[in-house]
């Protein structure tokens, strides 16, 4: 296809730099101390499909900061590889009658291409895979290295089952419910589970956010925060008649326990079980079957209609010896705090409402706005006046009462001050075939033994196609071959755990083995991590704020207590890009909004897309595709094109011999265009950037001319700026420029300060002859400018008395001479 000259051949231009990035290894880092590193993240993909528009939006941001970073000359790392262990793949096999490895590599391969094809400065010597052998080794590697440290232990719990195809399912295969494959009603099970040791490091999770403030977007850190929940509160212990351990409840405000009027307890707790009565087991066992059915959201509902059952027996509340009733209820979860509440329903609403609905009795015991609660309906919180509360009687503030109120039951030795924390221990084993299994066997005599770490990897068996398909408790327990092993201490009989991971816990150390991908001696150099981390910049969708980023979190914590890494945080700075939606609504295949990326690209070319996406908005906000115009920037990039193709000055030409106007402006943007990158608002940096292509454009036409060397300095700075999010045209213009390939080795122009300075020039103004004034002027200073500025002075008004000015004998910027009438 001809091209009219000056015009940019989009796909040409992609298939040529593509190549040549490729065969130049561009942007793998010299990693030889003889720059300064820094480390660029992307959260790296799940390999669905091809890559969307999602994708787009979130690579496009990334590459903005590695860029620039490569650019400003430091010796960047920007690596990709795939989070490759899944349910997708394993539905995949199913019904392909395949093996999930399939699916994903055939997926993989698809996303490299078009991330290739996207123009993104990434490392592709770095590239890893989690489902690869010789990542999940590393997995396991870890996972026995917390098992030793008591960080990874088993205990039962409840999980998602249905009845009907015999097997657990995973939360996102619950659909309202019911079991997404055949709609039964899902119920729950009680399984023997694996769990990570999360809550230990509560508190350092919580504390170390001070480091992340300002990096981090403060709604991620709340959320962070949030979900850690610290209480601060009291266990206070209830004896039970004829039972030598008292009941601990947990409570934030024991303030109020001459308020107690009945104790509640969760009906799937251990608990609840040792506590009901012979003959209040049926009803009891009657009311788990219905809790069960239950969701946990649903259970933590305000609206959720308020159900339970009495166990048969009293408590004795430790202050004032009142006999209360034992209930179990649904509102009190067995997994935080202790699993049981004292209730005290005239503060606390959900209380309140049971105790309505079961006529239990309601005692106020602060009076915060005059109202009664068992009159009004509605408990009454905050601080008031203590009544009916024995020595909190006469106080009024809540921090005093909650501290006498504890004093007092240390004292009796029937309760303590505590700390709680909503944040619970990481269940992560999946009932799953395709993910990494847990290296652990179970011998009869010696019970859970680890794999020895020369025996690494524990291989995934040779599943595919039905097999896959629910039945039993585990995929991999099918593989009865590949269960029965020998025990590696006692040299029993022993079978497999047939469990595999989270793929949460693969995501939660990728970053440190990018940063020594092909180490053989451990899960990562701990000198290459030291070079390389903490990460500068992570980018990636905020549905991760809060799982992921807390996980990836722990898991640092616990390297450095191992003496494996040397700081607290990996992640310094964090953007969450928005989202790409179409006509105001998320794209789906419901609505058929969908836009297909591979079609814009084909339409307009990766860099007009790209410069889309980036232009859009702040790098936060979503995009409304609908709202956008690929054409336009692409028609923007052209125009850039062609004033490189138009400068005619050589590459060795002195830029201080140019156009002083279009310098000033060139050095100007190179000051707010640092700035704006730096501080993460890529929008107004391209804003920048046009502005200055207009002002190259109106040079080479004006006076200026093509040949100006301020031109060829004002074109490289378009080009560098443009490559940061059109790197297919940038290097098009460099080379048009004649300078030597890739702009992505070219170094980002220092800023020169004294090109953008307004000059001013002191001004004298004479009246017949005689010097009246002296006034600072700009060194362009018109001639209308100039008599204004004079006529609105003081000392030349006075001189002056109201007489007209009949002349005016300009010489600027230093001199203005004025004759006055009679
Ligand atoms: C008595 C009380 C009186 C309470 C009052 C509150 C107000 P946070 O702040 O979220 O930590 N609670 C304790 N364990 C529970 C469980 N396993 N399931 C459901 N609720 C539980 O909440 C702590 C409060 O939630 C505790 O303080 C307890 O109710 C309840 F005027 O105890 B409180
Ligand atoms: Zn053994």
């Amino acid at each position: 296809m001809s091209q009219e000259p000056g015009h940019y051949d989009k796909v040409q231009a992609q298939e040529k730099w593509q190549a040549f990035w490729e065969a130049d290894r561009t942007f793998e880092p010299l990693d030889d101390g003889s720059r300064e590193r820094r480390y660029v993240l992307d959260m790296f993909p799940y390999p669905s499909g091809d890559l969307h528009m999602g994708h787009a939006e979130a690579y496009a941001m990334g590459d903005v900061v590695s860029r620039y970073l490569r650019l400003k000359g430091f010796d960047v790392m920007h690596p990709i590889g795939w989070d490759s262990f899944g349910l997708p793949a394993e539905n995949a096999a199913i019904k392909h009658n395949t093996h999930p490895s399939e699916w994903t590599y055939a997926n993989i391969e698809t996303q490299v291409r078009s991330f290739k094809r996207y123009g993104l400065s990434l490392d592709w010597s770095r590239r890893l895979h989690t489902s690869d052998e010789e990542y999940y080794r590393w997995t396991q590697w870890l996972f026995l290295r917390f098992f030793e440290r008591g960080l990874a232990y088993r205990k039962d719990s409840y999980v998602n089952w249905c009845p009907k195809d015999q097997t657990v399912l995973a939360n996102e295969q619950v659909v309202q419910g019911h079991c997404e494959r055949c709609g039964t009603e899902v119920t729950k099970r009680k399984l023997n589970q694996w769990y990570f040791t999360t809550t230990d490091y509560a508190q350092q999770l919580l504390d170390d956010m001070q480091q992340l403030e300002g990096g981090w977007p403060e709604h991620v850190l709340a959320m962070q925060r949030n979900w850690i929940g610290r209480s601060e509160g009291a266990h206070v212990q209830f004896a039970i008649e004829g039972r030598d351990e008292p009941v601990t409840v947990f409570t934030t405000r024991p303030d109020t326990l001459f308020g107690a009027t009945f104790m509640v307890v969760a009906p799937d707790s251990e608990l609840a079980q040792e506590l009901v009565t012979a003959a209040q087991r049926p009803a009891f066992d009657a009311y788990l079957e219905q809790v069960k059915k239950t969701t946990e959201i649903e259970r933590q509902s305000t609206e959720h209609e308020k159900t339970g059952v009495w166990l048969g027996l009293s408590a004795t509340n430790p202050v004032n010896g009142e006999q209360v009733p034992v209930w179990a209820a649904d509102y009190v979860l067995a997994d935080y705090g202790t699993g049981a509440i004292m209730a005290v329903p005239a503060h606390d609403q959900r209380d309140l409402d049971f105790a309505l609905k079961y006529d239990l009795p309601v005692r106020t015991v602060l009076d915060v706005d005059g109202t009664d609660p068992a009159v009004t309906g509605v408990a009454t919180v905050g601080d008031g006046a203590y009544l009916n509360s024995g020595l909190l009687d006469g106080l009024t503030d809540k921090l005093s009462g909650v501290s006498t109120i504890i004093a007092q039951l240390e004292e009796q030795g029937t309760g303590t001050g505590t700390i709680q924390y909503r944040l619970r221990d990481w269940l992560l084993s999946r009932q799953r075939f395709w993910g990494c299994p847990i290296p652990i066997v179970h011998c009869e005599q010696c019970g859970e033994v680890a794999v020895p770490d020369d025996q690494l990897p524990v291989k995934l068996p040779d599943l595919r196609g039905a097999a896959l398909a629910p039945k039993g408790i585990s995929p991999l327990a099918a593989a009865t071959d590949w269960v029965a092993t020998t025990c590696p201490r006692c040299g029993g009989p022993a079978k497999r755990d047939t469990d595999t991971m989270d793929t949460f816990v693969d995501s939660s150390w990728y970053f440190f083995r990018y940063c020594s991908p092909h180490f053989a001696d451990g899960p990562f150099d701990v000198e290459a991590v030291r070079n390389w981390m903490p990460v500068a910049q992570y980018v990636g969708g905020v549905e991760h704020a809060i799982l992921h980023l807390l996980y990836m979190r722990f898991f640092t914590k616990v390297l450095r207590d191992m003496g494996m890494v040397d700081f607290d945080e990996p992640m310094l700075k964090l953007l969450n890009q928005g989202q790409v939606i179409n006509q105001g609504r998320a794209m789906s295949k419901s609505l058929g909004n969908g836009v297909d990326l591979g079609a814009q690209i084909d339409e307009f070319g990766v860099d007009a897309v790209r410069l889309t996406v980036v232009f859009a908005g702040p790098p936060e906000d979503d995009i409304d595709w609908a709202d956008m115009s690929p054409a336009s920037s692409l028609k923007f990039l052209q125009r850039a094109y062609r004033i490189a193709s138009e400068v005619t000055s050589t590459p060795d030409v002195d830029f201080a011999a140019g156009d002083a106007a279009l310098r000033k402006a060139t050095h100007k943007a190179i000051g707010e265009i640092s700035q704006l990158i730096e501080s993460g608002r890529f929008n107004v940096a391209i804003a920048r950037t046009m502005e200055l292509v207009n002002a190259t454009r109106k040079a080479i036409d004006g006076a200026a001319g093509p040949a100006d060397p301020a031109v060829r300095e004002a074109t490289m700075f378009i080009a560098q700026s443009l490559s940061l999010v059109a790197p297919y045209v940038a290097e098009e213009m460099w080379e048009a420029l004649g300078l030597p390939p890739s702009i992505a080795n070219s170094i980002w122009p220092a800023f020169d300060e004294s090109l953008t300075r307004d000059d001013t020039v002191t001004m004298v103004v004479q009246i017949q002859g005689k010097i009246r004034g002296k006034l600072e002027v700009p060194a362009d200073v018109t001639e209308e400018a100039a008599l204004e500025l004079a006529l609105a002075d003081e000392g030349v008004q006075r001189s002056l008395a109201g007489r007209e000015i009949v002349k005016v004998i300009a010489r600027l910027p230093k001199m203005l001479s004025l004759v006055p009438g009679k």
